[in-house]
């Protein structure tokens, strides 16, 4: 093995892909293949912790794979894979789970929200969250994790647990760190602009799903709810400006402009022009990615067979990380 770096991460197949996933993460990843070893799953274990349709965890994990090779990551230069295909994840999340803390996961921001949301199923498995995905970033000694802001709580706990393990049994774990990306770190809802866009929201004007037709993606961004000032004008401490922020910050994540620069070269335009112009760059960034999406999507034994590669690949780094914890917490080897 070279000294190139790891890189972790991955997407849950419990929704269409949001323009979110893309900026605050896809998008990202796409980035740091060249230079790092790049492990990226689709999460299926995770979807769980909310009731799902089963055929639509299944149509999905495939789509979200044709999404990330349409997003130009390459299946052969990197390990794509099935997160259930892969036993090791499920394994060592089990040993964490007794290193971990009730009230560590009690703090959670995202067991609050998702719990509040779904109160008539707050299962154990949605509480226990942040420990699986502590699993899957150990498993293979990540050095990095590029997510979006929304799950930076979740990479601090997965630290903290590594951290904890290593002070009683010495150096088993990598301590990984999250990657933000420089912009579209966290988009907002078009609709409710002080709520992060979610592929799970029930209102579908509300995000842009990857999957959406590009006349549709215009007509949301047409219809984002802003406010009655009528100005441009990027005040990210404003709440009262959230809707406009969150256009700002979507034109900057797709054109590469500052913030500042967008509201300046807007300063004299109506609500009306910019939303136009920001659904016309966004457009320009996803109608390619969705035709080779649309290209991928019908060869399902082509995605198939870069699961199955993947989850070998997987398996096969994991294995040690799970074999040396066995080892250390006193399982018995044969
Ligand atoms: N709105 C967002 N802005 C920037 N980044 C985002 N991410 C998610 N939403 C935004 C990043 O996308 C990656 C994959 O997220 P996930 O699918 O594992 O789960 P999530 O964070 O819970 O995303 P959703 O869309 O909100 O899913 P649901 O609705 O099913 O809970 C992560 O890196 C995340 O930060």
């Amino acid at each position: 093995m070279d000294d190139k770096k790891i890189i972790f991460s991955g997407v849950q197949p419990s929704g269409n892909l949001t323009l979110g996933n893309y900026l605050g993460a896809i998008r990202n990843w796409a980035k740091l293949q060249k230079d790092y070893h790049c492990i990226y799953a689709m999460m299926d274990m995770h979807t769980i912790t909310v009731r799902q349709t089963p055929a639509d965890i299944r149509r999905r994990t495939l789509e979200v794979l044709a999404l990330y090779i349409a997003c130009g990551i390459d299946p052969e230069e990197n390990i794509l894979f099935v997160q259930s295909h892969n036993p090791n994840h499920a394994e060592l999340a089990w040993v964490l789970n007794c290193y971990t803390y009730m009230g560590e996961m009690q703090r959670m921001t995202q067991f609050k929200d998702k719990s509040a949301r779904h109160a008539d199923n707050i299962n154990t498995g949605l509480f226990t969250y942040p420990v699986l995905m502590a699993a899957d970033i150990l498993l293979y000694g990540a050095d990095y994790v590029p997510v979006g802001k929304d799950q930076m709580q979740h990479i601090e706990i997965c630290r903290d647990i590594a951290g904890r393990f290593n002070a009683i049994y010495g150096d088993v774990f990598k301590i990984p760190e999250g990657l933000l990306s420089k912009s579209g770190a966290k988009i907002m809802s078009l609709q409710e602009p002080t709520k992060k866009m979610s592929k799970s929201d029930e209102n579908p004007k509300a995000y842009i799903s990857m999957m959406d037709d590009m006349n549709v993606v215009a007509k949301k961004i047409k219809s984002a709810v802003t406010d009655s000032e009528g100005v441009i004008e990027y005040r990210p401490d404003d709440e009262s400006k959230a809707g406009i922020n969150n256009l700002i910050s979507i034109m900057s994540a797709v054109t590469g402009k500052t913030p500042e620069e967008i509201a300046g070269d807007y300063a004299s335009a109506g609500y009306g022009t910019f939303k136009a112009d920001v659904a016309e760059a966004v457009v320009e960034v996803l109608a390619p990615i969705r035709a080779e999406y649309d290209r991928l999507i019908a060869d399902k034994a082509y995605l198939k067979d870069i699961c199955a590669s993947g989850a070998q690949r997987a398996r096969a780094i994991s294995q040690r990380t799970l074999n040396k914890v066995y080892k250390k917490v006193g399982f018995l080897q044969l």
